[in-house]
């Protein structure tokens, strides 16, 4: 079903990827408008720096985050479990654009916050049960482009990297998940700040 959505728009095109299935648009938002939704996102949302425990030890991520979702919906991650914050006006402006290129309805959004290149986000897959089988997961980029890595979780000649620009959706689908891990590596080079918001269907 994604497939076919796709196929026909050639504002997006697909990564030719085994096991998993992989979007982007490039220029999902003008430079302008991703601008603008940049700013908006930078003062409204609730950043703030999420601490993990590793063997005993208290760490802080090295990204702020802030977790949007529908009344009622709590979501379990990195060992903590929070209750969303409602959204926002520039959210729900956002999501709903994301949803008709989707063609999937989306009850909770992750914002990440990189501030510079020593901010990022090591090797995971997004496959908490939460999120059912095999999820749809749309992700805008705003502001510094940064890298963003995927490597498959059998077979370890199988990698991709792309660049995420400004404005930029990705969108990852099918048994992805499930079969590869990705990352946002920290960079040694002067970086400005990046927002990305991954929206997700929490089906529980
Ligand atoms: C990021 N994104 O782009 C981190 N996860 O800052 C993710 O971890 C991610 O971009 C699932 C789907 C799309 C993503
Ligand atoms: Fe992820």
């Amino acid at each position: 079903m994604l497939n076919d959505l796709f196929m026909d728009s050639d504002a997006a095109y697909p990564l030719d990827i085994p096991d998993g299935a992989l979007y982007v648009y490039p220029a999902f938002f003008h430079a302008d408008e991703a601008d603008g939704y940049f700013q908006l996102l930078r003062e409204q949302l609730a950043w703030s720096q999420s601490r993990i425990k590793v063997y005993g030890r208290e760490y802080p991520v090295p990204r702020l985050s802030a977790w949007y979702a529908d009344e009622g919906r709590s979501y379990g991650y990195s060992g903590l479990r929070s209750e969303g914050l409602s959204w926002l006006p520039v959210l729900l402006e956002i999501k709903a654009r994301v949803e008709q290129a989707c063609g999937e309805d989306f009850n909770s959004m992750l914002a990440n916050l990189y501030r510079d290149g020593r901010d990022g986000v090591g090797w995971h897959a997004d496959d908490e049960p939460e999120l059912g089988e095999n999820p749809i997961i749309a992700s805008l980029s705003l502001g510094q482009p940064r890298t963003f890595q995927l490597k498959h979780r059998q077979d370890k000649s199988l990698k991709k990297s792309i660049q995420l620009p400004h404005g930029s959706l990705l969108i990852m689908g099918g048994e992805l998940q499930h079969h590869w891990l990705h990352q946002l590596p920290k960079s040694q080079r002067p970086m400005g700040e990046r927002i990305n918001l991954t929206f997700r269907q929490l089906r529980v």
